[in-house]
């Protein structure tokens, strides 16, 4: 364990971890089921087009969450466009900025215009009392965030978007496994998205799902992610091509297996990180709605400068130093990437608690292939770290935010 700061590898000591720990480390489950379900695949040359793993894998989604359709998708992102097409949105949507990238470019891939509404300090979602100022006559929905896996507030969502007339949709691409109160997330609004890349507490390689209970939305978004075929040769829609193949279902319904032996592992590992912080006023380790459960697949920090006498930025490549990747999910927000910061509205974007949270969090490393003795150490590297910030600045290791990235070129660490 590190006790002084000239032991930080970034003031010269040794990187306390020999190979990066990962923020976002596949899960990947029982590995001889999964060899099995890929001899299965090869055996009978069934690759993809709504095979038998594909149509296994969506019951079991639809059944876990409780709705009526789950249309399997190659990926979240593909998942979106096609809700947007298929609910046939037009014009401005409104949603966070304070998510990745991919929930608004989807919408500005089918030609929407994204309108950012910026979050609450304590959920880290959308402010609902922020949205109704921002809808306009050319406004058709709002796409509520669940950011972190936590679940976005369903209940006040819903009354807006009635008393408005808006379609009400969900990206719920990292909350698999969490619930909204004592409903599973899914089943709300028109539809919600939900993603299975390699990252997500429940994974596919790549893939998402669109989850419904709305029998034509259903039947729509099916045959969009299959080029508008409706049979052996009719076409009667525009469409693309973002079916899920075979091994990725094989790889999903693995996953799904362990998936609650997943979370088990990311509430302990979240448990612990917050139990070792929780004496360091600099440090919030961010806190639930008790009425909820989550997946706690991202850990996040909180990281008060003023207190701590470093910047968050500071801590991130103090972090990257001895190679813990923790990650600065996601920052800068939407409205400072292109296109949308090219294109802010006249008065510009009104974000005040996005730019704040966006500077100042930190995901750290989590889930079952990380030990204890990890997160204890990575938790005295960050104690040792804010509790010395200003000493620790005073000798320059401000590491600018491009130098970060690059790290992810190591080797990545086998589960
Ligand atoms: N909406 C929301 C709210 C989302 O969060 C996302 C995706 C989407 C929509 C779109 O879903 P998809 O179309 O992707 O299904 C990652 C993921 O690529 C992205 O899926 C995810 N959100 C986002 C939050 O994170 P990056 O650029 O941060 O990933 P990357 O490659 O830097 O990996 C993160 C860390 O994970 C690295 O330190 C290495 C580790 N890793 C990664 C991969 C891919 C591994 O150890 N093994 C791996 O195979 O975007």
């Amino acid at each position: 364990m590190k006790s002084r700061i000239d032991d930080l590898a970034i003031l010269g000591g040794p990187p306390a971890f020999s190979e990066p720990l990962h923020t976002g480390r596949p899960n990947i489950g029982n590995r001889q089921r999964l060899d099995e379900r890929f001899q299965r695949i090869l055996d009978s040359a069934r690759l993809t087009n709504g095979g038998p793993f594909v149509q296994e894998f969506e019951t079991l989604i639809r059944t876990r969450l409780g709705v009526k359709h789950c249309v399997a998708t190659c990926n979240a992102t593909l998942a979106l466009e096609i809700l947007a097409k298929a609910t046939g949105l037009a014009g401005e949507v409104l949603l966070p900025s304070f998510t990745f990238v991919a929930s608004a470019h989807a919408l500005n891939w089918v030609g929407l215009s994204p309108v950012f509404v910026d979050i609450d300090a304590d959920s880290y979602t959308i402010d609902p009392r922020l949205i109704e100022r921002r809808i306009r006559p050319n406004t058709s929905a709002i796409l509520g965030v669940d950011l972190w896996g936590r679940p976005c507030d369903r209940e006040a969502l819903e009354g807006i978007a009635a008393r408005h007339g808006l379609t009400l949709l969900f990206d719920a691409s990292q909350a698999m496994g969490s619930f909204y109160h004592d409903q599973p997330i899914g089943g709300r609004g028109v539809a919600e998205v939900l993603s299975f890349h390699a990252t997500k507490v429940l994974n596919s390689f790549e893939g998402g799902a669109i989850v419904t209970n709305d029998d034509r939305l259903a039947e729509s978004a099916c045959r969009m992610r299959n080029f508008g075929f409706t049979d052996y040769e009719l076409v009667s829609s525009p469409g693309t091509n973002a079916k899920m193949s075979e091994v990725a279902a094989a790889m999903g319904i693995t996953s799904l297996e362990s998936l609650d032996d997943f979370i088990v592992a990311n509430r302990d590992r979240y448990d612990l990180y917050r139990q070792e912080l929780q004496d360091l006023p600099a440090v919030k380790v961010s806190v639930y709605d008790a009425r909820d459960k989550y997946n706690y697949q991202y850990v996040v920090l909180e990281l008060d400068e003023a207190t701590a006498g470093m910047r968050r930025d500071d801590l991130h490549g103090v972090l990257h130093a001895e190679n813990v990747l923790a990650r600065r999910y996601f920052y800068p927000g939407c409205h400072r990437m292109e296109p949308y910061r090219a294109t802010p509205p006249a008065g510009g974007w009104d974000l005040p608690v996005t730019e704040r949270i966006a500077s100042r969090v930190l995901c750290l490393p989590t889930g079952p292939s990380l030990s204890h003795v990890d997160v204890r150490q990575i938790c005295q590297i960050i104690r040792l770290a804010v509790t010395n910030g200003h000493a620790v600045r005073s000798r320059g290791v401000g590491q600018p935010p491009e130098n970060a990235k690059p790290l992810w070129g190591a080797e990545i660490r086998s589960t």
